[in-house]
């Protein structure tokens, strides 16, 4: 059996800008307020996608809730039609109002966990939307993630969407960023790591519960020999690594790793080599934590080619540290499978904390699985052409905070929707 690992990335919405609504997230607050380029952030997107499917590898894609979205403020008691509660909300409450506009969803990495059909109790592959609950323009996405997931994984005989769990601190889950899985090759069954923050260890908010972590791993009835439950180093956490894929990203049987990046790293690093077949751990402790989370380095995507090499793909702020970027090129020509790096340009996610890594969903998939996927959902060239000619049409070129509060803006991006809405079919 064939299992490949296909991504699906999260297209950038038209309302993509920078409104600083992620305490403990450096970028997010370092560009409140700042210009945001809705087209070219989403252009940029595409571009990431296209490189995967030029290295030979399948490309998924998930489509942007609408935004603003006005649910919540019925929900709150504002009464009217759209453009009232929304004119309303903007002039009352605009922190909340912001909220509504944001374009998290982008984020895919955040949009659940997924668990292996090789390492799932039943053999499906099981996906738990994350709520994102410490966040409130996150939680948002929730609900509609959760349909987008019933939609693309339909069929039951292979998949399982679980709903997200329920929301507040005690379990607050923010997905497959605070997940890994080690295995010899993405067909064999694998460990699954999961990266947790131990509660009021640092100044800002913890956001992956380790019962959440828990919860994820009793829904797919993961045996309890193949988790750990690792906690997240709480210096790194303090220094802005939010989410543990700011430190640390896996492939099969390679683990990149800043060397701050959990609690009893070296207990851990045992374990994992005792329990992974060929485990090759590439540690890095040549830079500080402070420059892996300006770089991203370590929010890069480790992808399998078809020839079974190894690709890193970079953000392009890697090459802006001269010791990060000696990092990159130590690993490639080091004694392991990651044989070229590919640096790719999406700043406009990065100053809002999002590398390569965050903006997409991996889903382990065999042949047949791929196959009852929603195929509108897997993209081809001429599929990749057509978003890119709508992105073009419909996304706003530049946005500032005021710009948000427009009547104009809410009309493109429901415009934008419905053209994603006729792209699909
Ligand atoms: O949740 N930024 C996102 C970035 C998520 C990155 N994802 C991963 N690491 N997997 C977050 O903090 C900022 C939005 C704003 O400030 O406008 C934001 O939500």
């Amino acid at each position: 059996m064939i299992v490949a690992e296909v991504n699906f990335d999260g297209l950038i919405g038209p309302t993509h800008n920078y409104a600083g609504l992620s305490l403990g997230n450096k970028a997010s607050t370092a560009h409140a307020g700042a210009p945001s380029y809705p087209r070219q952030a989403a252009l940029q997107g595409l571009k990431k996608m296209k490189c995967l499917m030029d290295l030979g590898l399948t490309q998924g894609v998930f489509l942007p809730p609408l935004r603003p979205v006005t649910s919540l403020l019925h929900y709150l008691g504002y009464k009217g039609n759209d453009k009232e509660i929304l004119t309303k909300a903007a002039l009352e409450d605009r922190p909340l109002f912001n909220t509504l506009c944001s374009a998290s969803a982008m984020w895919a990495a955040n949009a659940a966990t997924v668990i292996a059909a090789s390492d799932s109790g039943d053999g499906r592959i099981h996906f738990i939307t994350a709520n994102l609950s410490t966040m409130l323009h996150r939680s948002l996405e929730a609900e509609t993630t959760c349909q987008q997931l019933n939609r693309i994984f339909s069929d039951s005989c292979y998949f399982a969407v679980h709903r997200a769990l329920p929301y507040g601190q005690h379990f607050s889950d923010e997905g497959a960023a605070n997940h890994m899985r080690l295995t010899p090759s993405h067909k064999e069954s694998g460990l699954n790591i999961f990266v947790y923050g131990e509660k009021g260890s640092g100044p800002y908010p913890e956001r992956q519960n380790r019962r959440a972590s828990q919860a994820v791993a009793r829904l797919s009835s993961l045996p309890f020999d193949k988790n750990y439950f690792i906690p997240q180093k709480a210096e790194a956490i303090a220094k802005g690594a939010f989410h543990n894929d700011v430190v640390a990203v896996a492939n099969e049987y390679v683990l990149l790793a800043h060397a701050e990046a959990f609690e009893d790293q070296d207990v851990w690093l045992d374990r994992m080599a005792q329990h992974v077949e060929g485990f090759i751990p590439l540690i890095i402790d040549s830079i500080s934590l402070e420059q892996a989370i300006k770089s991203y380095l370590f929010n890069s995507q480790i992808v399998t080619l078809p020839d079974n090499q190894m690709a890193i793909i970079l953000p392009r702020e890697v090459k802006a540290d001269p010791a990060v970027w000696q990092v990159v090129e130590t690993i490639i020509k080091g004694n392991n499978p990651i044989s070229q790096a590919i640096v790719v340009d999406v700043h406009e996610s990065m100053a809002n904390g999002g590398g390569p890594a965050c903006l997409r969903l991996r889903v382990p998939l065999s042949k047949k699985a791929l196959a009852a996927v929603d195929q509108r959902y897997i993209l081809n060239e001429e599929r990749w052409g057509q978003l890119c000619c709508l992105v073009e049409e419909f996304w706003p070129e530049r946005l500032l905070p005021d710009d948000l509060i427009n009547p104009d803006l809410w009309k493109t991006a429901v415009k934008a929707h419905w053209a994603l809405i006729n792209w699909l079919g």
